[in-house]
């Protein structure tokens, strides 16, 4: 007998104590990452914490599973449990918004925003959107999402004292240009849009209103911002796991008595712009979601004071915080133009390397979005932690001591673990109480 040829020489191989040594690395610094946020104040306004009982969900069977189409409708057996979980999904994600559509398949924020851009407009077409530079997230884009379903923007006319929409100039720009969809959303999302004064001129125009929600939807689900939904938009996309505390994964949801746009959704989130949906997301989100009902008013109340509050301790201590003649904020999230700190990048940079975790943010006025003068900072982790106005003073006066007083970033580091050592298990959720930033070594080998 011959033997079998030898394995060509490109074929992957390594030895397996090599990639043992691999896979030791990798674990080891997930440890170290969540070992560091634990012992860290992460101001990110896009970021938040899953609950433990969410979390059980990611880790479950679910993720090794295909479940193409719609419960009831599947392209795959072995989904009957998936059926279940996604009709609870659906029914928990209407009854929280008080809405009459839901499609939980999308997987980012970014595909629920592809999904409607192919449902709702032509090739070629406009579409009304704020500017990047104005706070607009990379989907209105050229080079995202608006550039990959080929539609135009036509651009509001954006009030950068206010930091949100001039109506009146709006009105004449939407009067003139006539884009039959809308899109109101926000990544510095300081104040709610103006929908009901807009509402009639959409309606005179044909347009429909397409509210990007990420940032604010725990804020709008617990009754502290804005509800899009009731204020004119038909469609409401996002992303879950920013104010709402849930997976990092999508949803659209909608108030609409269209069949037709039902359908042409639905077949935009499936087959358009996804295969499987990824099922163990999808359980977390139904988890956050019940959560969210029983919890998230109170949630949502905190998360603004908190912003509020820290807004208000920081422009004390001589910070320039936008809009203070408004109260900085109605949402999550404060913007801080560090100019005469040293400008964004090296106000992030001097902070993380202290322990306080923020990014740098583009301004109104900037041009480039690696050298912005702006810091971003959102409250939706440390009150998921607890945290309240008072330990917000304690925060601003931190960066204070930092950036403004010349403290030594070993001594600020110490501050900043004992103020956080107190704050690190999960509030307002079931199981509260427990570690949020365990790591769950299932292998132990
Ligand atoms: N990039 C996210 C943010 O931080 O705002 C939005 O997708």
């Amino acid at each position: 007998m011959k033997s079998p040829p030898a394995p060509p020489s490109w074929a992957a191989q390594a030895p397996e104590a090599e990639m043992r040594a691999s896979v030791e690395k990798v674990r080891s610094a997930t440890r170290a990452h969540s070992k560091f946020f634990e012992e860290s104040l992460p101001l990110i306004a896009s970021e938040n914490l899953l609950s433990p009982y969410a979390k059980e969900m990611l880790i479950s069977d679910l993720h090794s599973r295909y479940a193409e189409g719609l419960p009831g409708e599947r392209y795959y057996e072995g989904n009957r449990w998936v059926d279940e979980i996604e009709v609870e999904c659906l029914a928990l994600a209407r009854r929280l918004f008080r809405c009459n559509f839901a499609d939980v398949r999308p997987i980012s924020g970014t595909v629920a925003n592809l999904a409607i851009l192919k449902a709702m407009a032509e090739t070629g077409s406009t579409v009304g959107s704020c500017r990047l530079a104005d706070g607009a997230h990379i989907s209105s884009a050229s080079f995202g999402a608006f550039g990959l379903r080929g539609v135009k923007p036509v651009y509001y006319a954006f009030d950068t004292n206010r930091m949100q929409l001039d109506v009146d100039a709006t009105k004449r720009i939407l009067l003139q240009e006539r884009p039959k969809l809308c899109l109101f959303g926000l990544s510095l999302f300081l104040f709610p849009f103006p929908l009901r004064e807009l509402s009639e001129t959409l309606k005179e125009i044909g347009a429909l209103g397409w509210y990007d929600g990420a940032h604010v939807l725990g804020l709008i689900a617990g009754g502290q911002f804005q509800d899009p939904l009731h204020e004119g938009c038909t469609v409401l996309s996002a992303s879950t796991h920013k104010t709402l505390p849930g997976p990092q994964h999508g949803i659209i949801l909608g108030e609409t008595s269209d069949p037709e746009l039902t359908r042409k959704l639905q077949s935009a989130c499936f087959p358009g712009v996804t295969s499987n949906h990824h099922l163990n997301a999808m359980a977390a989100l139904s988890i956050a979601l019940a959560e969210h009902l029983a919890f998230g008013e109170a949630y949502a109340r905190q998360t603004v004071a908190n912003a509020r509050a820290l807004g208000q301790a920081l422009n004390d201590r001589g910070f320039d915080v936008l809009c203070a003649d408004q109260g900085f904020t109605r949402s999550h999230t404060i913007a801080v133009r560090v100019e005469k700190e040293g400008g964004g990048e090296e106000c992030s940079r001097r902070l993380v390397d202290a322990g306080i975790v923020t990014n740098k943010n583009m301004l109104p006025g900037d041009k480039s979005s690696k050298h912005p003068q702006g810091l971003r900072l959102g409250t939706p982790e440390l009150t998921r932690l607890g945290m309240q106005e008072r330990e917000m003073d304690r925060v601003a006066e931190i960066l204070h001591q930092l950036l403004h007083q010349g403290k030594g970033v070993e001594a600020v580091r110490a501050e900043v673990r004992a103020l956080k050592k107190d704050f690190t298990t999960l509030k307002f959720c079931f199981g509260a109480g427990e570690p949020a930033y365990r790591y769950y070594d299932l292998v132990g080998h």
